[in-house]
């Protein structure tokens, strides 16, 4: 099958709490594998570029009011409305470090008392990453980080819920990272495991699908 003979890129997903440092990490993991040459794009969910981004950023703000399941949809939504150009990426040989996926969504809304199986539902069929990183930090710790501001989740109580959820989902494919590591020691055990998954990617490992 020329699919898997072919190179591709690696689909990298870092998951976890509010504060847990994702948004440092993906940025100096696409600096570090850009400048050794390779094919990398960053990516975050929510998009908040496309008009349903747009809903869940005013959502999440307090701007807007919308029932749990919606919400729920449209966080998936946002996922699917990106599928075919991840795709495209992956198989074209770029990877991706995607900053929050289908793991955020079923741990938020089932923090909120959703049913899980109803959760994964919408998400069965999208990319299954290569790799999940959960960056592992007690809700207090990271509330510690610069505060909380004013959007929806950025509570402690439901932070604690959130934490209880991903414990629920986690399986022993996840690589867990020990958050409160000083931000350098973080971005040396994270480019281990990565370069090791692109590396598995690039041999002809298959693309598959979520929920597996
Ligand atoms: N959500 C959902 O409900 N359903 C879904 O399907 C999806 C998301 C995809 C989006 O938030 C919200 O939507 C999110 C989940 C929900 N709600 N919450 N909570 P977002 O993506 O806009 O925000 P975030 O993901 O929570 O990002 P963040 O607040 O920016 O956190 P972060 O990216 O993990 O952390 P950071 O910005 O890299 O670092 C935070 C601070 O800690 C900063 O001052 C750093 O300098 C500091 N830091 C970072 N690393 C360290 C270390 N190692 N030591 C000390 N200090 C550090």
């Amino acid at each position: 099958n020329t699919e898997s003979r072919s190179s591709r890129g690696a689909l990298i997903v870092l998951e976890g709490l509010d504060r847990c440092g994702k948004t440092t990490q993906s940025g100096r993991l696409y600096k570090y594998l850009e400048e050794q040459g390779h094919s990398v794009e960053s990516w975050r969910f929510p998009d908040r570029n496309t008009g349903v981004g747009q809903m869940i950023s005013s959502y999440l703000a307090n701007k807007s009011q919308l029932d749990d399941h919606a919400i729920h949809l449209l966080f998936s939504a946002n996922r699917w409305e990106k599928r075919s150009l991840m795709e495209e990426k992956l198989k074209s040989g770029t990877t991706l470090i995607v900053d929050r996926y289908s793991y955020s969504g079923v741990a938020f809304s089932s923090a909120k008392g959703l049913d899980i199986g109803w959760c994964t539902a919408p998400e069965i069929g999208l990319l299954a990453p290569d790799l999940v990183v959960y960056l592992d930090i007690s809700h207090e710790k990271a509330a510690e980080r610069g505060g909380y501001g004013d959007e929806r989740y950025e509570q402690l109580e439901f932070q604690k819920k959130v934490a209880g959820s991903y414990l629920a989902l986690r399986d022993s494919s996840w690589k867990v990272i020990d958050a409160t590591l000083s931000i350098e020691d973080i971005e040396k055990k994270l480019r281990e495991v990565v370069l090791d998954c692109m590396m598995t990617c690039h041999k002809g490992k298959p693309l598959s699908q979520l929920w597996p």
